[in-house]
């Protein structure tokens, strides 16, 4: 699951640019079409989500199968070496061909999957790699949704979240190459001593070998930010003492070079490295505290959503920094990842830049209460609705992300789900396994979004979590426009959940749809006073209840949903519009966090 790199002994070259696209018929099924070579005349880009880059509905709308399709020469220069093929995110399940062979299937839209090509293409020759990519949701996904046919025969997606359901090759592809014996995994955890002031490195390496070559070492190097080597250690696990360690802090990032290597025991030369940045820094909850280096924190940020206009959810470095930009600029210092894994880029570069993230799974939207509640009809319990399947997806889902992120900084809590019934019998039974594998997995707090219909009476799980992460909307879908029914019920609201379980508090989601330029002297939903003014309501009573440890708007930006009779081109609960423009609320968010120093 590492991250591919490049260094003296490993390559890394990108296969992302323009590939042959084709949207797959419903009619073929056998083999051979799969792999059939696809028409150079429509291409697409890698990565973006193809949805809005044609401008024809077919595509667009598309339910089912798509095919990606390229060249790819493996040099010449990597005889001797094992090579693969890393695809950063199919979404939502991806099937990859080399030639005519299936090599590899993975479910799950974000997360990475790669396979070996040493024994199928020689080095320095070439072949055709083939990327089918579906992104239909069932029962049986994370996400979940499901599929109609209409009276024309087509297919109809629907699902239980609001955002769009972008499909495709949103994040990069690679070619990369590893020596014969590598370095496979690697996973490290750090604590402080606060008596003695001295920082620790945990480190754990496993390992693939050469079954034909000598045996190996581990070996583990720690440099400061300079370069200069300052601890180091033999041996595949260990700790490493780091004195008077520069902490990583929010807002201060620090990180320290953790070079992982790979020797031979016969000659003691070095195989294989691989670079991990860590920063040092402990995360802790206790009472109704969450202690970031021994010291409450207070979040401020936002729910994010990868999206952007054209490429839909197309990683975009651009996007990326502007973005970081934008929430330094209001003295935002976290975010949370709804509804899915993000890029790993996205939490490298928080790592570097010291924004804190509560890191999420893509299961949003395990509620079919929702929805009906909204049309009027009683939904059946959703904890029949689904199944194993369902639940092997989900925990699937939390393995994988946990594999991936573990070694970020920048990680503070694992969220396993967003707004799941968890008032509905059968959500403790649904739950209980998938937060013990969390917890077995790694230790960082846990917490899942709550909606606001599973009230802390009704609520059956949150006392197996360690945050409560409250979702909230009163003023918008409750209360819509009533300023003073909303401060009243969010306050009571809160401070139910702070008597019955005394734990910290974030709210993860408040806010309100703002079409940017309209303005009401009256303070009308819709308005930008109106989300200027219910922030601030907020705000107010955030301040009243001890346990709130945290505000994360909805949402960042703008961003596009499925066609729904009351989303006007997309969710617009964003502080900034789609393209990153500032509502007047973005003032309210600046005044607070930045001037007044809100979470600092
Ligand atoms: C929610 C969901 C989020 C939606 C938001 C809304 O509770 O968690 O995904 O976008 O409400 O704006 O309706």
């Amino acid at each position: 699951m590492l991250k591919p790199q490049q260094n003296e002994f490993r390559e890394l070259l990108s296969l992302d640019g323009l590939w042959h696209f084709e949207v797959v018929n419903e009619t073929y099924h056998d083999d051979i079409s799969w792999t059939q070579r696809v028409s150079s005349k429509r291409q697409v880009p890698v990565p973006a989500s193809y949805n809005d880059i044609f401008l024809d509905t077919d595509t667009r709308d598309h339910v089912g199968w798509v095919k990606y399709q390229r060249r790819v020469r493996v040099p010449a220069s990597w005889a001797g070496k094992r090579y693969f093929i890393r695809c950063d995110a199919a979404t939502h399940t991806g099937r990859a061909y080399i030639n005519e062979k299936l090599v590899a299937e993975h479910e799950g839209g974000y997360t990475p999957f790669d396979f070996e090509l040493t024994e199928l293409v020689n080095a320095g020759g070439e072949s055709q790699l083939t990327v089918a990519v579906s992104n239909e949701l069932t029962f049986e996904t994370i996400p979940p949704g499901k599929i109609d046919i209409l009276e024309d025969g087509r297919k109809k997606q629907t699902y239980l979240h609001d955002f769009f359901n972008y499909s495709g090759l949103a994040r990069s592809v690679w070619l990369y190459a590893l020596p014969k014996s590598y370095i496979a995994d690697a996973t490290i955890t750090t604590a402080v001593d606060w008596n003695q002031n001295l920082g620790s490195i945990k480190y754990q390496i496993e390992t693939c070998s050469d079954p034909s070559g000598s045996g190996t070492d581990g070996r583990v190097i720690v440099k400061d930010e300079d370069g200069n080597a300052i601890a180091e250690a033999e041996g595949f696990h260990g700790s490493i003492d780091i004195p008077n360690p520069h902490l990583w802090q929010p807002g201060a990032a620090y990180l320290y070079d953790v070079v992982v290597e790979l020797r031979s025991s016969s000659d003691n030369s070095v195989i294989d490295h691989y670079h991990i940045s860590t920063g040092i820094r402990t995360i802790e909850v206790r009472g109704a505290q969450f202690l970031l280096n021994n010291r409450p924190f207070y979040f401020t940020g936002f729910g994010k959503h990868e999206d952007s206009p054209i490429r839909g959810k197309g990683h975009d470095t651009a996007y990326m920094v502007h973005d970081f930009e934008l929430m330094n600029w209001l003295g935002a210092n976290s975010f949370r990842t709804s509804h899915y894994p993000y890029a790993e880029e996205v939490l490298e570069y928080a790592d570097r830049q010291g924004i804190v993230v509560i890191d999420e799974t893509a299961a949003v939207g395990l509620n079919l209460g929702v929805t009906s509640g909204r049309f009027g009809y009683k939904a059946p319990n959703t904890w029949e609705q689904y199944n194993e399947k369902t639940r092997a997806a989900h925990e699937r889902g939390i393995r994988e992300l946990i594999a991936r992120d573990k070694n970020h900084a920048c990680v503070v809590m694992w969220s396993i789900a967003n707004e799941p019934a968890s008032h509905e019998e059968g959500a403790r039974e649904y739950f209980e396994p998938l937060v013990d594998i969390t917890r077995k997995l790694d230790p960082r707090p846990i917490c899942f979004a709550n909606i606001g219909m599973a009230t802390s009476e009704k609520d059956l799980i949150s006392d197996m979590f360690d945050v409560l992460c409250l979702n909230r909307y009163y003023g918008w879908y409750e209360n819509c426009g009533d300023m003073r029914l909303a401060e009243t019920h969010l306050q009571a609201d809160l401070m139910s959940w702070q008597k019955k379980y005394g734990k910290p508090i974030i709210m993860t989601e408040y806010g309100a749809d703002t079409i940017a330029g309209l303005h009401s002297a009256g303070v009308t939903p819709w308005s930008e006073e109106f989300q200027a003014k219910l922030l601030d309501l907020y705000h107010r009573v955030f301040d009243r209840v001890d346990a709130v440890i945290g505000e994360q708007v909805w949402n960042f930006a703008d961003f596009q949903t499925s066609l729904l009779v009351f989303r006007v081109d997309g969710n617009k609960k964003g502080i900034f519009t789609r393209d990153r423009r500032p509502k007047a609320a973005a003032q309210v968010l600046r005044q607070r966090w930045r001037v007044q120093g809100k979470g600092e």
